[in-house]
Formats: structure tokens, C-alpha cells, sequence
């Protein structure tokens, strides 16, 4: 399943368009993975896009990826600030990953300014709102075209 994306969204993401919307903005979940499917396929990109307030399912999915996705865009919510397993199963995949924040997180409380995924991350987007995961897919599509045949990149099935 090769040019395939794993968007990973983390919890409480499925409220979006109805959570502190001043915050996370009026879009839904649903506009996301219509803009995702937009964008990489724009590229000739698929997506497999993904929600869960569970870590272990996202670290499930995220495991899942190593075989059969080119990259990962993951907003892993909350889980970003305290999550070690999600930073570890992340260092197990060897594509690309892009880590989303619909918020600024360093204009906000203290405890967001970290984020564990950030250092495995490749690209960091953060305070764009929604349209921070086109640009993930953008980043993503020119990495992808750039580096199409280096070595480094994952066997895909
Ligand atoms: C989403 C959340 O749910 C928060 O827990 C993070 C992130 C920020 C976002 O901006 O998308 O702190």
C-alpha cells in the first residue's frame, strides 16, 4: 500500500467544531479529513485518517503505519505533553512524521509548551488551525518526491 498517510488524531479531537472553538476554531473533524483527502490527493497521495482517545490505539495505529504508510501526520492532543509511548512507538517508524497542533501551544499554558513527539517529529506545525495539516501534506508530498528513491525510506507493502 505504497503513498498511503496515516493522519493520527488523539483525544477529545472529535469534538472538534463544538470544543472551545475560540481555541480549536469552528471546523470539525469530518472538514479536516476532507481537507486531508483534498490535499494528498492533489499529490496523488492517500490518506488513512484516524481518531482515538485511547494511547494504546494510537500507538496501535502508529505500529500498524510501519508497514504500510509512507508517513504519519499525528496531532496527538493532550497526549503530546505527557506521552513517552507515543514518542517511542514513533521512533519505530522509519517514515516521515509530522506532528500538528491546531493551537499555538507555546502561547498557552506552561504544561503544553512541551511536547515529547517533537523530537522525533520531522515537521512541527503549530497555531494554523485546520489548515496545519495541508501544510503537514504538502511538507510530506515534497519530501516524498525528494527522497523517492533514498534508501532510508521504509520498505512498503
Ligand atoms: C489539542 C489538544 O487537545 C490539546 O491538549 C493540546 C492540541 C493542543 C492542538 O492545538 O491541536 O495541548
Amino acid at each position: 500500500m505504497s503513498g498511503v498517510i496515516y493522519i493520527v488524531n488523539g483525544p477529545n479531537l472529535n469534538l472538534l467544531g463544538a470544543r472551545e472553538p475560540d481555541i480549536y476554531g469552528h471546523e470539525t473533524l469530518d472538514d479536516v479529513h476532507r481537507l486531508c483527502e483534498k490535499t494528498a490527493s492533489a499529490s496523488g497521495l492517500k490518506v488513512k485518517f484516524l481518531q482515538s482517545n485511547a494511547e494504546h490505539q494510537l500507538i496501535d495505529w502508529i505500529q500498524e503505519a510501519r508497514k504500510k504508510a509512507l508517513a504519519i501526520v499525528i496531532n496527538p492532543a493532550a497526549y503530546s505533553h505527557t506521552s513517552v509511548a507515543i514518542l517511542d512507538a514513533l521512533k519505530s517508524f522509519d517514515g516521515i512524521v509530522a506532528e500538528v497542533h491546531l493551537s499555538n501551544i507555546h502561547r498557552r499554558e506552561s504544561f503544553r509548551h512541551r511536547s515529547f513527539v517533537s523530537t522525533r517529529a520531522d515537521c512541527v506545525i503549530a497555531g494554523c488551525g485546520i489548515s496545519g495539516y495541508r501544510f503537514a501534506i504538502e511538507f510530506i508530498a515534497q519530501q516524498h518526491k525528494n527522497y523517492k528513491n533514498c534508501a532510508i525510506l521504509p520498505q512498503l507493502s
